[in-house]
Parts: C-alpha cells; structure tokens; sequence
C-alpha cells in the first residue's frame, strides 16, 4: 500500500469535511487558544450565533472579553462579529459585569450567587430577542467566561439553553516565574525569559501579553516574574518603571503584576545600614517602596519572598521570625491592597547527616507551626506540596494542617525539575489532585488540602494556588509540545481542583489537538499514564526521585543524595532502604501529622508502598501490600517503566497523519529521546541497587544484556576507555572517548548473529559543550550519521548526556564489520557507551 504524506492526507480528509485543522503546520505558540476552522458539522450547531457582540462599558480588561470573542468565533466559524455598545434589534451577545448589565437584563447577579471572579454563561429572552449572556460581578470574570464559553465551541459542545455557573474555589490563583534579570531562567526548559534579558526588562513584551492571555483563559489572576532568589536590583527606583511596562502588557488580561523580593534590599540597595525588620527605618523603607511602586503600577498585586533558605539571607540574621520579616513588608503593602507571599521553604542545607534524627522534611513546620496567628491577614504562606522538594512522589506537607490561623496557598511546580524536565513526558494534574484530595484530618468532618488553601476549612479570608511555570521564549512555550497540558491542568484546578484529571486531558487535547476521537483517546490515555511511568523508572516506594541533586535533577544520580548536608536522603545501603521517619526509632516527623495521618504513617502496615521509603527504613527483602519484595519491585518497576515509556512511542505513532506534522515529529522525537533514556534510568538504578543490596533480579534482567556489545570491547581507532562517574550511569561503568589527541575515532565489532532484518541502538554521550559527529558504517556504506547537538544539562559523559541513536530496518549478515566514526568537538569526545542490536520481526 502507497504511503501518502500527512498533509495530502489532511487536504482529503478536509475535502470530506472530516477534519479541517490538521493540515497546516502549528508551532504550539497559540496552545489551546487555537480557535483552528471548525468542521461544516459541527460549525452547523453555531449557525444561531448571533452576529453582534455587546459591550456597554469599557475599561483595561473588559475591552479585552469582545475582543478576544471576535477572533475565536473568526477563527472558528469564519465570521466576524458586530460589535455594539448597547442592545441592538436583533439577537446578541452581551457581555458585562452585573452592574453594567443591570439596565438591560436585570437580576442577573442573584443567579447562584456568583461572586468575585465567578461567571454566568446564560441564554435570555431580552425585549423579545434571544440573547447570550456573559456576566460577572468582576471585569476580569467577564472575560473567564468568554474564555469558557469560547472553549465550549471549540470543543464542540452547545450553546443552546445555556445556563452555567462557574465560581473559582479560591482568590489567590498565581503563576510564579523564576526568571533572572540576566534572561536566563532558573529551572527553566524552554529557552530564554519572556520578562527580561540582559539585566533590563525587554523592549519587546509581546510574549508577556501573550502569557498573560493564556494565562487569564484558565483563570489565572496574578504573576510573580522574577526569581524567587531575588536579584535586590528589581526594587531600584530606575527599574520600577520597567516593572510598570510588564504590568501594562499583563493588564488587559487582569492578570496583576508581582516581583520576588530579597528581605535584605534595605540595606543592599536601600542604603541603611541594617534590614532587621524591627527597625523602624527598615519599615519606612519598605512603606516608601511601595508607595513609589503604586504611583508607577496602582494594580501591583504584591511580593513573593523567600529568605533563610538555600543561602538567602533573612530574619534570622537579626534573630528575628519569618513572621517579623513578613509583617513588615505586609504592613508597607496594606494601604494598596498588596499582599506578600512567604515561603515556607525555610531549611537548612547544611544538616548533619550522620545524625540519624536530622530531617528536612520537618523544616517548614518547625519553623511555621510555632508562628501561626503572628502573621498578618495580607500574609499568605506558601507551602510546597511536599515536604522536600517537589520529588515525583511526596507525601503531602504536614504544615497544611498546621497553620489555622495563617492564609496559605499550594506551590505547585509546571516547570519539570525533578520530572524529567519536559525532554520526558509527565503530565501532573493526576499527582496534583492526590495532594489536594488528602484528607488530612485537621477538622471534625474531611479536611482535604484543596480546601485549607482556598480557606475553607479554617475561615481564612484569603488562600489558594501558586504553580512555578517557568515558561520561555520557546515558541511553544514549554519546550516539549505535550508539557502545556500541565499548565493547563494547573489552572483548571486551581479555579475547581474537583475536575478530575481525564477531564481535564481530554479538555486539554480537544482543544490543543481537535476533537477527533482517536486523537483525544489516544492523547489523554498517554498524559493520564505518564507520571506513573515516569515514577516507575526514576524513584520507586517515595525514595525520592534518585536524581543527581548536586546538579542538574536530571538524570539519575542515586548516590547524590546521602552523605551531604542537603537532606534529601534515602538512606540506602547494603542492608535496606528509606529515611525512618516514625515517631518510635525515627526522625518523629510523622508527628507533624494530625493523629489519624500519623497513625497511618507510624505502622509500616498501613504505610502505602508508593511512600513506603519515604516513612520507614526496611530491608530490601520487606515485603510489600503487593507480594513483592523492595528490590524486586525496584527491578520490576524499573523494566515495567522503560518498557512503557517505549509503548508511548507506538501510542504516539498511531496518530501520524492525524496531528499536524510539525508537533507530530517534534513530539515523536522527544518521545523516543524519553524511551531511551528511561532505559538509561532503569539501568542505573537497578545496577546501584543490585550492587548494594547483592540481591539479584529473579527475573535474571538486571546487569544481564544479551543483546548489548560494550564499545570497550570493539577494536578501537583514536578512542579510549574510561571510567564513568558514577559507575551505574554508563554500561559496565565504562565508555570510550576520543584520546585528547585524536581528531577521528572509530570504534568496530563484526556481527556475528543470524541473517536477518534488525534495529541497531548506539548510546552515545551528548554533552551542552561541544557538537561531535558521528557515523555507523556497514561495511563501507554509511547508514546514519548525525551531531550530538543537543543541549542536555551535561558537561561530561553520564547518566544526563546518555542518549540513544536508534538506526532501524537494517539487514545484517554473519560477519558484517560495522564501525561507528566519531569526530569529537569542544570539550565533546564523541563518547560512546554501547550498542544494542534487537531483532525486527519479520
Ligand atoms: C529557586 C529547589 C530548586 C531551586 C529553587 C528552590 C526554591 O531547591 O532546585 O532552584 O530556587 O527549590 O524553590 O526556592
């Protein structure tokens, strides 16, 4: 059968009216605010859409909500509205806030009682004519609700009848950026800031307008852009008014400008010779700050700080609580209406560690719990969702239930540090909810996490949901054109955290990549299977994800972790595994919890095994609720991982010619980047694992590669053997580089299998300083060559750079000479590690 390219696929899919948008190549810039041509099908079910939009009153953010309903009904149907300032004599959308709708369609503000940011979509007779309502009792409202509805048509959904209410759980609902002033960002995939570069703000913010946009069609309604590692420099009277350019890009879309603060700006850039915040020239130099800051911007939202952490300086300094530090700049933010946003991300790394009863983990609530009502009301604590940092699986931070008295918001994090870093696909909403569903017990009935950061259980007057984007200037924003479905999964959640996670998937593909059925199921099934995948190969049973967290969090680096004062240990030797956190023989940070939670915790019996380690130090030969053994499931999972992370690839192949081709390839390449990877993942693990503990894999998998020929053993030209560091992280803890002298290298083995049709892997190292080349010969004929460009987080060979060159459908014969050229460049040697030559079937 003749193989037809995508595109003229598409154009006769197109002809029959199937599907419309998938022709043309898409970059992922527009993300879900795609408005791509509906088919004739389902533009019929619109065909009543009026043709007049109305606005009776206009301001920064309400002239955005017409605009914005323009362009998707243009881009989706084709036509252009009309847009009035009062009721015209015929059909319309009205668009407003209660009170400006008041005149023409009055009562509608006592329609479920809809608050704040909460939004109407309804359908009225008004003086006769059928009218489509968007109203709220906030501009910014007005212009979530056209998003919503504007999402309805591109999903297909319909108009007619309409009456919704949506109302967000919570009013804080922010996006912090972790961007420096020098444009880099910090864990940051995605290229470059939006928001500054070369320690200004950028001339050109077209991408900030841009974010703000998406952001506000999730509900998004605050963003922080700067680093929380904050450069003083943001608080300089000359870069105010750069501050006020990215709060007037971000404007129209009601998103409100924040900045991180450092606590010690007094004095470093303020002149005084102290920044203790009981001093009362440190409070008037706040409070003149930010009387200077509202003259520029009189909608900035407030400051993020984070102090005596990571080497930050901060209260402490002076003997002072993080509460004396937060106060006195919520005090200087009070009369504007600003509000400061503390994290509790307070610790120390430099922990002893050979003291078993050291803890990390118990930080925030140590240095939190004893300060709850010492805060301000315009105060908000922000807690990370676990109690060490963002690892693929935590169990949720006590400190939730431990502040009653305190307004607390949930720092998630978009940006993929410790999850691959968006080179792996990791879908987060599904780990998201299980933190917010946790019932953590703090109150008679259930007392889950969603609802002590809206404020609910408590009574707090404020709380919510931060996430850390980081986005770039990344076309696509994230890098990896699946990974904005975590900002997407983000926001909805932080508007309704009951959504569930597949609605949300499939929300996010329908309007990312159509409505085609196969496209949806096939897309959302892959997102809903990621993380657990992604877990599966990097750290097991809540170990921590056993990445090397001296560096890069990326790749693995099981060691990395123990012997150091960073705290982020899993306690692994020859004997066992896991941190003992029990009340009885451990680090007692079980007791943070609230009774129910602790209990749960203290009994190895009722501790789940995906947070088995994380809680309780055991044997590898424990026993898990699932039959296993510790190290038998850290082998199995470790194979099931890598297997399925290779069961993408062929999900996401079933959609070739179904997606348009620049995201199809892109994501495919990522994908099979992803599935070699995970094999370098498993590898290293199991290898760390089966030395330490001595226990082999009953399954005979693990240090046992029959298909693999090490590049040590080839007869080697120019190259050389060396040792890598840490041993788990190359095959046989070995690979060859180019000598230091040698301009060419070449590495040759002669095939000594059957005859027949095979796939050939070569992992090579790909490091971000320098570009080799390389080529596989068989025989005399080149089959493949290709640079080793990539910009990996890596500067030598290792578990970061490892990458596998897949060369498939060669035919092989007994005796066939293949030899692999490697041309080293920079500080690159062209290392290599092994090759893996796999039948095909027949
Ligand atoms: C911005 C982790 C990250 C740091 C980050 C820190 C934080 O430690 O690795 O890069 O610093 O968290 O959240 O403050």
């Amino acid at each position: 059968m003749p193989r037809f390219p995508p595109a003229l696929i598409c154009g006769a899919l197109l002809l029959l009216s199937l599907r419309p948008a998938c022709a043309h190549a898409e970059t992922g810039a527009q993300a879900w605010l795609r408005y791509a041509p509906l088919n004739q099908e389902a533009a019929r079910q619109y065909a009543n859409l009026p043709a007049v939009v109305v606005l009776r009153r206009d301001s920064a953010v309400l002239r955005s909500a017409p605009a914005e309903l323009i362009r998707g009904v243009r881009g989706m149907l084709g036509r252009t509205l009309r847009e009035e300032k009062d009721l015209p004599g015929e059909n319309a959308i009205l668009l407003g806030t209660f009170s400006d709708l008041q005149p023409v369609a009055p009562g509608l503000a006592s329609r479920g009682g809809i608050h704040d940011d909460g939004f109407l979509l309804a359908t009225r007779k008004l003086h006769g004519l059928d009218c489509l309502i968007v109203a709220s009792a906030t501009e910014r409202g007005v212009l979530y609700g056209v998003f919503a509805l504007l999402g309805k048509m591109a999903r297909n959904e319909s108009l007619s009848a309409l009456e919704e209410t949506q109302q967000p759980t919570a009013p804080i609902r922010w996006v912090d950026q972790w961007d420096n002033l020098d444009g880099r960002i910090e864990r940051g995939y995605a290229g470059p800031s939006i928001f500054f570069e070369n320690g200004s703000v950028r001339a050109d913010l077209t991408r900030a307008g841009e974010y703000a946009r998406l952001l506000a069609s999730i509900g998004i309604n605050g963003c922080a852009i700067n680093n929380v590692n904050a450069n003083p420099r943001v608080l300089e009277d000359d870069f105010l008014p750069q501050l006020a350019r990215v709060a007037n890009a971000f404007r129209p879309w009601g998103v409100r400008l924040s900045i991180a603060v450092d606590v010690s700006s007094p004095q470093v850039i303020g002149g005084l010779d102290t920044f203790d915040p009981l001093d009362a020239r440190v409070s008037e130099w706040w409070a003149k700050k930010f009387d200077d800051i509202y003259r520029l911007i009189p909608d900035f939202a407030g400051v993020v700080v984070k102090a005596d952490s990571e080497g930050r300086l901060g209260p402490a300094t002076y003997g002072r609580t993080p509460a004396d530090a937060a106060n006195v700049i919520a005090r200087a933010l009070k009369p504007h209406g600003g509000i400061v946003f503390y994290r509790a991300f307070v610790y120390n790394h430099q922990l002893d560690w050979q003291n078993p009863k050291n803890d990390r983990a118990k930080a925030a609530y140590d240095n939190f719990h004893p300060l709850d009502d010492k805060f301000d009301d315009n105060v908000i604590i922000q807690i990370k969702h676990g109690p060490i940092d963002f690892q693929v699986r935590e169990p949720v931070s006590p400190l939730f239930s431990g502040l009653e008295k305190t307004n607390e918001a949930i720092e998630l994090q978009v940006t993929q540090e410790y999850t691959g870093q968006q080179r792996h696909l990791c879908f987060l909403p599904p780990m998201w909810k299980e933190v917010l569903d946790f019932d953590l017990h703090a109150g008679d009935g259930p007392t889950p996490v969603k609802d002590i950061v809206s404020g609910k259980t408590f009574h707090r007057p404020t709380g919510g949901f931060v996430a850390v984007v980081n986005v770039g200037m990344d076309k696509n924003w994230l890098a990896h054109p699946l990974a904005m479905a975590n900002l997407y999964g983000y926001g909805r959640l932080a508007w309704n955290p009951n959504l569930d996670s597949k609605q949300i998937a499939e929300e996010w593909t329908r309007l990312t990549f159509g409505n085609e059925p196969l496209v949806e199921n096939t897309i959302s099934r892959m997102l809903l299977e990621s993380w657990p995948i992604y877990e599966r190969y990097t750290g097991p049973l809540g170990a921590g994800t056993l990445t090397d967290i001296l560096g890069s969090h990326y790749g693995p680096g099981v060691e990395s972790s123990e012997r150091n004062g960073w705290g982020q240990w899993h306690r692994a030797d020859h004997q066992g595994v896991g941190m003992d956190r029990t009340a009885a023989t451990g680090t007692g940070y079980v007791e943070q919890y609230r009774a129910p939670v602790a209990k749960m915790y203290e009994s190895l019996k009722t501790t789940p095994d995906e947070l088995l380690l994380f809680f309780h130090h055991v044997p590898y030969t424990y026993v898990l609720h699932s039959g296993k053994t510790v190290i038998q499931h850290i082998y199995d999972s470790h194979y099931d991982g890598a297997e399925e992370a290779a069961n993408l690839v062929k999900q996401w192949q079933s959609l070739e010619g179904r997606v348009d081709e620049e995201r199809y390839e892109e994501t495919l390449k990522r994908l099979a980047y992803q599935a070699g990877h995970a094999i370098v993942w498993r590898d290293a693990v199991c290898n760390w694992f089966f030395r330490t503990s001595g226990i082999a894999d009953q399954r005979g998998r693990v240090g046992h590669y029959p298909d693999r020929i090490e590049v040590e053993a080839m007869q080697l030209a120019g190259y050389v053997p060396f040792d890598v560091i840490p041993q788990e992280t190359a095959s046989g803890g070995k690979a060859i580089e180019c000598a230091p002298s040698a301009q060419k290298c070449a590495a040759t083995f002669r095939f000594d299998r059957a005859a027949g049709w095979y796939e050939l892997d070569v992992e090579y190292f790909d490091q971000n300083n320098g570009q080799s080349k390389f080529r596989v010969l068989l025989g005399d004929q080149v089959v493949d060559e290709w640079v080793a460009d990539d910009l990996l987080p890596a500067t030598k060979p290792g578990g970061d750079a490892s990458t596998r060159r897949r060369i498939s459908g060669l035919a092989l014969r007994p005796g066939d000479k293949i030899r692999i050229e490697g041309i080293p460049e920079g500080e690159e040697r062209a290392a290599l590690d092994y090759v893996e030559i796999h039948t095909l079937p027949q």
